[in-house]
């Protein structure tokens, strides 16, 4: 880019279910606003903007009399879209990224290409169906939630682990990092959609 765009965008999402608002920044310094009712979530993606270096404000009420699915899912969407939208057509962005990343007796590889297609591979397996009161499996459905409506390739795998709060949190550590290297500006074709297509999208 010969000027840096701004790379923010804001989405608001209500359905029956849910009524989000969602504000990122690229370029930001991982400074987060994040409120979904769900004390857990809160957590992972508090780890999820603080890693990735993405500003992000999210407010979120949901129906958790039902139960929590429904909040983190459409989270997922809304903030997919947000990230989708502030990317506009891609220009510049490194593209691709995976790393291995640990945390004590965990480790968790996330592998990204910013590539337009939605798709998940997820490969985790949690050992207990909860943490606290919140339903492992849902860290799944917020992955292909955000995968899906961010416009990314995103595969996730777990080597191993015993802890179910560090193999969730090793996940979204590790899309973060990873997300953050592949949507980072590569100066040497900082002006350039990086693919032979012409196009990202
Ligand atoms: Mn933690």
């Amino acid at each position: 880019m010969t000027e840096a765009a701004s790379r923010k965008a804001s989405v608001s999402r209500t359905t029956n279910e849910t009524s989000i608002s969602v504000s990122v920044d690229i370029d930001g310094t991982g400074q987060g606003n994040i409120s979904t009712g769900i004390g857990f979530f809160d957590h992972m993606l508090d780890q999820f903007c603080r890693h990735s270096l993405i500003d992000m404000d999210i407010s979120v009420k949901g129906d958790l009399h039902i139960d929590d699915h429904h909040t983190v899912e459409d989270t997922g969407i809304a903030l997919g879209q947000a990230i989708s939208r502030a990317l506009g057509d891609r220009r510049g962005i490194t593209r691709y990224a995976a790393l291995d990343l640990v945390m004590d007796e965990t480790m968790t590889r996330a592998g990204i290409d910013v590539s337009g297609r939605p798709f998940l591979v997820w490969n985790v397996t949690f050992p207990a169906a909860k943490i606290g009161t919140f339903d492992t499996e849902l860290v799944r459905e917020f992955f292909q939630a955000f995968a899906q409506n961010a416009g990314i390739t995103l595969h996730v795998l777990n080597h191993y682990g015993a802890n179910n709060h560090h193999i969730a949190e090793t996940c979204f550590k590790a899309v973060a990092r990873a997300l953050r290297t592949a949507t980072e500006i590569d100066p040497r074709q900082a002006n350039r959609i990086p693919s032979t297509k012409g196009i990202l999208v």
